[in-house]
């Protein structure tokens, strides 16, 4: 799937099929959607033009979680272990990250919250928000696979280049699906320096080119290669209070910048064409385990 979905051709081709063959039960989809709206813990989007946006930029901007929602995600984050660069086996509560750099022999640049979704209930009821889910299926053209919820800090740490590699931190574009976006949420302040989300509005249908057949390659790029290629108005540092959230076909350009002042929590929830299995956080209770 991620080889053929490299090919634009080929994502048009799908997706367009499949919104075809899905009409009736992505009307129903929207319908129902719609009727749950006031439900919705967004108020004020105008929906049809966030999923112009977003279609038109890859990025689309404006939705905030109440500050509740926010406490009820940060005391699930202060209850329970983070696992350091996602690994099941390295177990941690983040008030003891000091304790646990110590037995890693490293810096923790990453570290990942498991069972999100079954786990707090506020992550569960974003995910389910009929705003959230009416966006995915307007957006995807079909009725829309939910993928995963993934819940990490990210650290203001002297992080190892492979680190920085590994989680992001470098230039990139996701080739997820055939159609997916991701809709991101800050649940603590970025300013610059806090580790922003930095995005290249409208790079989704403009990958950049700067060595051959780089159009149907994925790779990490150097920031001098997006700062040649792109216009800076286009390259958006993503700031905000705790609760700030947007939405992104990561398809776009985009990294983490690693943080040197405060740290990052970040919500991430992805929807797609098709559920392939691998962008989810659930792991079994007993493959986990803690190092401290
Ligand atoms: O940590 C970040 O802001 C970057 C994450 C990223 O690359 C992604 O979610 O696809
Ligand atoms: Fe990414």
């Amino acid at each position: 799937m991620r080889v053929p979905a490299r090919f634009g051709f080929a994502r048009n081709t799908v997706s367009r099929t499949r919104g075809l063959l899905q009409g009736p039960g992505l009307r129903r989809f929207l319908a129902e959607r719609e009727a749950r709206l006031e439900q919705s813990v967004f108020k004020g989007i105008d929906k049809e033009q966030f999923v112009r946006t977003l279609d038109a930029d890859g990025l689309a901007f404006g939705l905030k979680i109440p500050a509740e929602m926010v406490a009820q995600i940060r005391q699930f984050a202060d209850s329970s272990a983070c696992f350091a660069d996602r690994d099941p086996a390295h177990g941690f509560h983040a008030e003891q990250r000091a304790a646990a750099e110590s037995v890693l022999g490293k810096p923790i640049l990453v570290a990942q919250y498991f069972n999100t979704q079954q786990q707090c209930a506020a992550i569960d009821a974003l995910r389910h928000d009929p705003l959230l889910e009416w966006i995915a299926a307007r957006y995807i053209g079909s009725v829309p696979a939910f993928v995963g919820s993934n819940l990490w800090w990210t650290f203001p740490v002297k992080a190892r280049e492979e680190d920085r590699f590994k989680h992001a931190h470098l230039y990139h574009r996701d080739v997820d699906c055939f159609r997916f976006f991701k809709f991101f949420f800050y649940l603590t302040d970025v300013e610059p320096g806090d580790g922003a989300h930095v995005a290249v509005a409208g790079s989704h249908r403009r990958p950049p080119v700067t060595q051959r057949f780089d159009e149907f390659k994925v790779r990490r790029y150097t920031d001098a290669e997006i700062d040649q290629t792109y216009d800076r108005t286009v390259i958006k540092e993503i700031c905000g209070e705790a609760g700030t959230g947007f939405a992104e076909n990561t398809l776009c350009i985009h990294k983490g910048r690693t943080p040197v002042h405060q740290a990052r929590l970040l919500l991430q929830l992805q929807f797609a064409m098709f559920d392939y299995g691998v962008m989810h956080d659930q792991r079994r209770e007993q493959d986990l385990s803690l190092m401290v």
